[in-house]
């Protein structure tokens, strides 16, 4: 085990995974324990099972503690840093000479801090003057950032701090299962319970969360729009709508009037599933509550029609009055741990620092000039996350990626595909603290410190900047992220741009790159975040308090109202039939996260669940004749993939779950569909047509006794 050496027995700081960013107290020792931070106001001491045993990934023995670099009989061997640098330097140098500068590409990711980010935006268009990076966020939050966007004319996942949950009447909470995905934010739901609140929770399975509900409306995969759209339909129709506000403070509801009206109870209970009756109580309490908030995840966002579900949802939030209102409004739940600061700062194909466009020429003015590069250097926006993954080694495409901070083998939708284009790359760098599923494809793999051995500032789900300490050296051998994108950029020439490589000096450049844009971070300190617990963007000045709540008077649009949007629904990019006649959806459970490079690596959560289970409705399974517990392999038109079966009444009968925190055979993405909205260029992860068989092993399916005799093989098939 490499060694962990202490510099103070107990750091304060957070959690390595999530956006809640728990506060937590790390001491260091013979091992690492961790309690959470009682102090700290998102979580007030509550951690989940992930945050108690997050001190396992530091001195875990499959650290990488050393270059690697891939040797003549293909096997990645052990390099130093100098070695593996200009070997990169070098291969970049080949790959940019001969196919120009845009063949580089870089992938970012969520996970890493606000300096991180920055920089290695900075990187792409300075060092290596591409176009070409993006980052795994593209697959996370873009399609709520888009719509946020376009109605508010700002993108900050909550508007307003979590504690305002609490005091909300009713909370419309879709596609997101916090209770799993979120645990410390339940006491949140407990105490708006105890003040007399609802909760409706809107979500395909009866998952954890929706135990918590007053209601579940349980809607088919792919038809939010036409749930959100019904829901309006009803608010208007029984007068209970905010007139005044609509008048007063946004423009566009007519069009959306003309558009629901369409959406009429029994129709919308035939294109979602969701009874009638249902749908106009949930329209009642939606409606007669004082304060509504209404709050989405990834279940309807990770669609091809992402974009327009997530404004369906906010044309009701805009109908109510709700937002900007006290314990209101809308609300879009960010996952990552710094998936909020991780889209403001640059790794965006589109975008500069402070949340800046990057075809906006003031923007590029200012930022070139924090930069000292001449304007005209700027590349301009490159292609998103899966269409640069689809280029890669194509002509014409991108033929040398580095990537810092994603595992896009287990991740990314279409693995299988994404998997082939990685290796007919000509130069493939993985920044990593372990082996991830990518970096073992790596031409060359450098060895990265991770959370508790670095500062650095993450913005938490609420938008909330707090600071991350380093409690313990990183091992020896290895290097923080920002100094290998120094290093780097040294053996690129273009040291003169790149002089910091510590977090806080980072963060000063940074803070004036943000200034005047969106997310302004000028006014925000390292001291300021120790003292105050965090500081909320926008925060222009030193003496400015942060905006913890937005929107309460005006928005930040041109005409500075808030904007609806009409959308209609349409169908899934592929839905069911008969040759796949079941909907397939993925997500996430407690103790795994996301690709599971970090989580399937500590033992308690590898005992918690082993292997991915895919569960299914009892009825399904009994038509199928599949039992609980034995393997099932799921096949769509992309791929197969084998799961043990877990039967259960939580799920409709015409869909199929799996989470998606394993690779391999028993990875959910060889079987997602890529296709993209074409607003957010999001991947639609939560909703393709699939076909399940008992396992056979050698084939897609084994056959039973029926399908040998002739007849219908044992294929789930509902009703
Ligand atoms: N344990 C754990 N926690 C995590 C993570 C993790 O990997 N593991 N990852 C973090 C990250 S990056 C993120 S983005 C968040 C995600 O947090 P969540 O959004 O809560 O998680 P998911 O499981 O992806 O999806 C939520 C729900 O959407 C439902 N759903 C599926 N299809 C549809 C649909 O068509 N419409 C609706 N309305 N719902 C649908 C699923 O059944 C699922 O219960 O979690 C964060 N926290
Ligand atoms: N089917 C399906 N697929 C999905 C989703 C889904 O719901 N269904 N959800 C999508 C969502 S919301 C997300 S956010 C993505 C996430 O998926 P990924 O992009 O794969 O995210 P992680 O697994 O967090 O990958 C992070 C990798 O970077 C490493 N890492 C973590 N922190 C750092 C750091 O600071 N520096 C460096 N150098 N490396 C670091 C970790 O060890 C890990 O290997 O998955 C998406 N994929
Ligand atoms: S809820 Fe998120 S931030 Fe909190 S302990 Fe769990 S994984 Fe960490
Ligand atoms: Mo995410």
């Amino acid at each position: 085990m490499p060694a962990v050496s202490v510099r103070s027995r107990t750091t304060t700081t957070h959690c390595p995974y999530c956006a809640l960013q728990c506060g937590m107290h790390l001491t260091a020792g013979q091992s690492v324990e961790v309690v959470g931070n009682a102090k700290f106001p998102v979580n007030n001491g509550g951690l989940c099972i992930k945050g108690w045993t997050a001190g396992e990934i530091l001195g875990h023995p499959d650290r990488l503690l050393t270059p690697l670099i891939r040797d003549a009989s293909g096997q990645l061997a052990a390099a130093s840093w100098d070695a593996a640098l200009d070997f990169i330097a070098r291969r970049i140098e080949e790959v940019q000479s001969r196919d120009g500068p845009d063949a580089v590409g870089v992938f970012g990711g969520g996970s890493l801090t606000n300096e991180k980010a920055y920089l290695l935006g900075k990187f792409a268009r300075v060092a290596l003057g591409t176009s070409n990076i993006d980052y795994n966020g593209r697959f996370c939050m873009s399609s709520a950032a888009a719509a946020t966007t376009k109605a508010f004319g700002l993108d900050r996942g909550l508007p307003f701090p979590l504690e305002d949950i609490a005091h909300a009447g009713v909370v419309l909470l879709v596609g997101s299962n916090v209770a799993e995905t979120m645990p410390p934010i339940m006491q949140y739901f407990e105490a708006q319970q105890e003040n007399g609140g609802k909760l409706i929770v809107v979500d395909p399975r009866r998952s954890a969360t929706a135990l918590w509900a007053t209601r579940h409306l349980s809607l088919r995969p792919g038809s939010d729009a036409a749930l959100a759209n019904g829901l309006l339909h009803l608010l208007i129709r029984d007068n209970l709508i905010d007139r005044s506000y609509i008048r007063d403070r946004t423009d566009g509801f007519d069009e959306v009037r003309r558009t629901v009206a369409m959406y009429w109870p029994e129709h919308v209970e035939r294109l979602t599933g969701v009874p009638e009756a249902a749908l106009i109580d949930a329209a009642r309490l939606l409606g007669t509550s004082p304060s509504a908030m209404i709050l989405t995840a990834r279940g309807p966002e990770q669609q091809v029609h992402g974009v327009n579900n997530a404004l369906a949802y906010i044309n009701i939030a805009l109908a109510l009055g709700a937002v900007g209102k006290p314990f209101s409004g809308y609300g879009c739940l960010t996952g990552q741990g710094n998936g909020q600061g991780g889209r403001e700062h640059g790794q965006k194909a589109d975008q500069l620092p402070g949340y800046r466009r990057i075809d906006d020429p003031a923007a590029r003015a200012h930022v070139a000039r924090v930069w000292s590069v001449p304007e005209s250097t700027i590349p301009g926006p490159g292609k998103s996350a899966y269409e640069l993954l689809d280029s890669l080694g194509q002509k014409g495409g991108v033929r040398a990626l580095l990537v810092m901070g994603s595992n896009v083998v287990v991740s990314a939708p279409n693995a299988v595909h994404v998997e082939r284009r990685l290796k007919a790359l000509d130069l493939l760098v993985v920044v990593d603290f372990f082996l991830s599923e990518t970096a073992q494809l790596a031409h060359v793999v450098l060895p990265s410190a991770q959370w508790a051995e670095e500062d650095g500032t993450m913005t938490n789900l609420e938008g909330r900047v707090i600071l991350r300490r380093r409690a313990v050296e990183p091992p020896a051998g290895v290097r923080t992220d920002l100094e290998v994108l120094s290093a780097l950029a040294r053996r690129m020439g273009k040291q003169r741009y790149f002089p910091a490589s510590e977090s806080r000096d980072v963060f000063e450049e940074l803070r004036h790159a943000s200034r005047g844009g969106p997310a302004d971070y000028s006014g925000i300190s390292y001291e300021r975040i120790e003292a105050e617990g965090g500081v909320f963007w926008p925060c222009p000045s030193a003496d400015h308090p942060g905006t913890s709540r937005l929107f309460a008077d005006t928005f930040p649009t041109p005409s500075g109202r808030a904007r609806f949007h009409a959308v209609r629904h349409q169908p899934p990019a592929e839905d069911r039939d008969a040759e796949y006649p079941l909907y397939l959806t993925t997500g996430r459970v407690l103790a795994h996260y996301q690709s599971g490079t970090q989580t399937r690596r500590v033992g308690q959560l590898r005992d918690a669940m082993r292997e991915p289970l895919a569960e299914m409705h009892p009825v399904t399974a009994r038509l199928a004749q599949l039992c609980n517990g034995e393997l099932m392999t799921l096949t769509t038109r992309r791929g197969s993939a084998t799961f043990r079966l877990r039967v259960t009444p939580t799920i409709r009968e015409d869909t199929v779950f799996v989470p998606f925190h394993w690779g391999g055979e028993q990875s959910a993405n060889r079987l997602t569909n890529p296709s993209l909205d074409p607003t957010s260029k999001m991947p639609e992860f939560k909703v393709c047509a699939v076909r399940a068989k008992a396992h056979a092993p050698g084939g897609e399916g084994r056959e039973g006794r029926e399908g040998r005799e002739g007849g219908e093989g044992r294929e789930a098939r509902p009703e």
